[in-house]
C-alpha cells in the first residue's frame, strides 16, 4: 500500500510540475452582471442584437468625447500568463460613419495603457473586414435609434501578462465621433483567456481530483507512520 500512495504521489508531482493550465480569466455575458466592468457604460437591453448571439444585454457605452471615456474591465492574475486571447462580441450601434462626411469613428482597446486595437467602422458601406473580426449583422436598424446597425465578433490576442492587476479598456475616438443616441457601442461575450492562473481561481476540476488523492494519500501515510 505504502507503495502504491508513492506511486500517487509521483502521478501528483509530475501532475503539478506541468506549469500551465487553460484557464478563463474573465467571461461575461451581461445577463446578470457588469461585475469587473468600470468607468463608462451600463448594462443595456441588447434589443434586436438578440438574435445574433447577444442574448437579452449587453454592456453599452454612449459617451461622447475624443476619446469617449472608457469601458474598463479588470483582471487580477494569480500567475504569469501565457498566449492570453481576448474575445468578445461588439455591437457599432447606429450611424458610425467612417470615411463618410462625419467620421472618422474608430473603436479601440488598451491593453494597461497602451493601444492594441483601432479601426474605423461604418454603416454606409460594408462590414469592416479583418483577420480579427466576423461580421455578425450589417444594415438593418435593430437597436436604439433609426440609424442601421451592425455586429462582430472580435478576437484579439494579448499575448503574455505578468501575475497581478491588469486593465482593458474598450472607448471610442475620432474627429468625428458624436457619441449618445447617434452612434454608439455594446460589448458582450467578453471571455478572455489564456495559460496561467488567474483571480484567485482553484486549479481545474482534474487538478482539484489529484490534489484530494494526495490529501488522502498523505492522510494514510501519516496514520502509517504514526
Ligand atoms: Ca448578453
Ligand atoms: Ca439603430
Ligand atoms: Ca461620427
Amino acid at each position: 500500500m505504502p507503495r502504491l500512495l508513492s506511486s500517487v504521489a509521483l502521478a501528483l508531482i509530475a501532475a503539478l510540475a506541468v506549469p500551465a493550465q487553460a484557464a478563463v480569466f474573465y467571461s461575461n455575458d451581461f445577463e446578470a452582471t457588469a461585475a469587473g466592468m468600470s468607468g463608462a457604460g451600463f448594462l443595456a437591453g441588447s434589443q434586436g442584437f438578440s438574435a445574433f448571439g447577444f442574448g437579452n444585454q449587453y454592456f453599452r457605452n454612449a459617451s461622447t468625447g475624443n476619446p469617449a471615456a472608457s469601458s474598463v474591465l479588470g483582471l487580477s492574475l494569480g500567475s504569469a500568463a501565457t498566449s492570453v486571447t481576448l474575445n468578445f462580441d461588439l455591437a457599432a450601434i447606429d450611424s458610425w460613419d467612417g470615411a463618410n462626411c462625419c467620421g472618422p469613428d474608430f473603436f479601440n482597446v488598451k491593453l494597461d495603457g497602451a493601444t492594441i486595437y483601432s479601426k474605423n467602422f461604418d454603416i454606409f458601406g460594408s462590414p469592416s473586414t479583418g483577420p480579427e473580426l466576423t461580421n455578425l449583422v450589417y444594415g438593418p436598424d435593430i437597436a436604439v435609434s433609426g440609424w442601421g446597425d451592425q455586429g462582430y465578433k472580435v478576437a484579439l490576442s494579448l499575448g503574455n501578462l505578468a501575475a497581478g492587476a491588469h486593465t482593458i479598456e474598450f472607448f471610442t475616438s475620432g474627429t468625428g465621433w458624436q457619441g449618445g443616441d447617434d452612434e454608439s457601442f455594446a460589448i458582450d461575450n467578453v471571455v478572455v483567456e489564456g495559460n496561467g492562473v488567474g483571480n484567485g481561481q482553484l486549479p481545474e476540476p482534474g487538478s482539484l481530483a489529484l490534489w484530494g488523492l494526495a490529501l488522502l494519500g498523505a492522510g494514510a501515510v501519516r496514520r502509517r507512520r504514526a
